[in-house]
């Protein structure tokens, strides 16, 4: 038995066969500092909902699988010291040890199908570290993108990644990968890049008909929409470049590896960018959980 409670919210969902957007909660914890974490968690929470769907923000939380968090939950997980970054890997352990933590892309996914969720919303996934020839660093987020069949809306893999191995990943664990409404694949914190979009697809229908034409060839696996960051949010790459080598620099010295790297690559970039990096992350995930809304409405109708 897997003990797992859903909000109040998220159940009154689940009975009316409502449209329901899972939310990570890493991205509370180790993405960004307090309290404009669960300031934007609840912004996130507050569009899904505008766009006519129900919010299902995941965590582990003392041996608990919630599916919806409540108000001061949000709250005491975006305050929490010491929260375990939680993937395929060790979900269930922390479950079993009681134990409280915040679930990644990954594990996400996992719960989210767990759920019936099928539509979820974050910032950016993991995917292929630069240098991962050496290190090996890949994130589990790609092999869950090939195995659970929830569709991840985010702008792209995150830039601090080496883009080119991430989509060639994707595309060998055949993961399809969709821009929304253009050409070029999306960089996070940067509208477009030079690399072009394998899928594009430019309303919310035709992804939802996509999933459901996956599961209906017996196709495991999810799909990764591509969406770009507001034009008028972005950071261009060009100065994002300098401060991205700068990070993964200090990274290097200071010995700085497995699941500590991505959440001291943000932390560097927002100090280094003055906060700017940010609010650029904060107007991305927004812009995701518009669009998750109405693929999960589309997926509901
Ligand atoms: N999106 C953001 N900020 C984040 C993340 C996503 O805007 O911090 C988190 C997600 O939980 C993702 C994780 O799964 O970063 C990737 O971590 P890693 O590279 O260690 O797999
Ligand atoms: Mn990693």
């Amino acid at each position: 038995m897997i003990p797992i409670q859903y909000s109040p919210e998220v159940q009154a969902a689940k009975d009316a066969s409502k449209a329901i957007v899972a939310l990570e909660s890493t991205i509370i914890t180790h993405g960004m500092p307090y309290p404009q974490n669960v300031e934007t968690a609840r912004l996130v929470e507050a569009d899904i909902r505008d766009g006519g769907a129900t919010p299902a923000t995941i965590a582990v939380l003392a041996g608990t699988l919630h599916i919806g968090l409540t108000d001061a939950q949000l709250d005491q997980l975006g305050q929490a010291q010491d929260v375990a970054k939680l993937s395929r890997a060790d979900m269930a352990a922390c479950i079993a040890m009681g134990g409280t933590g915040a679930t990644t892309v990954a594990a996400t996914m996992i719960a989210a199908h767990l759920a019936g969720i099928e539509v979820f919303a974050t910032g950016g996934i993991g995917g292929v570290h630069k240098g991962a020839e050496t290190t090996f660093d890949i994130s589990a987020d790609l092999h869950e993108l090939a195995q659970t069949p929830v569709t991840v809306v985010a702008a792209g893999a995150k830039a601090i990644l080496d883009l080119e191995k991430t989509y060639e990943v994707l595309e060998t664990l055949g993961v399809p990968v969709i821009a929304y409404g253009q050409d070029s694949l999306p960089a996070f914190w940067s509208a477009t890049s030079a690399l072009q979009a394998p899928l594009r697809m430019d309303d919310a229908a035709s992804i939802g008909r996509a999933h459901r034409m996956r599961a209906a060839m017996g196709l495991p696996g999810g799909q990764l929409i591509a969406n770009p960051i507001p034009a008028e949010a972005q950071i261009p790459a060009e100065t994002l470049a300098p401060i991205i080598a700068q990070a993964l620099a200090e990274a290097d010295d200071q010995g700085i590896a497995a699941k500590a790297v991505t959440p001291f690559l943000l932390g560097r970039i927002f100090e280094l960018t003055e906060g700017a990096s940010l609010t650029a992350n904060i107007a991305l995930v927004r812009n995701n959980a518009r669009l998750a809304a109405q693929i999960a409405g589309s997926l509901a109708s």
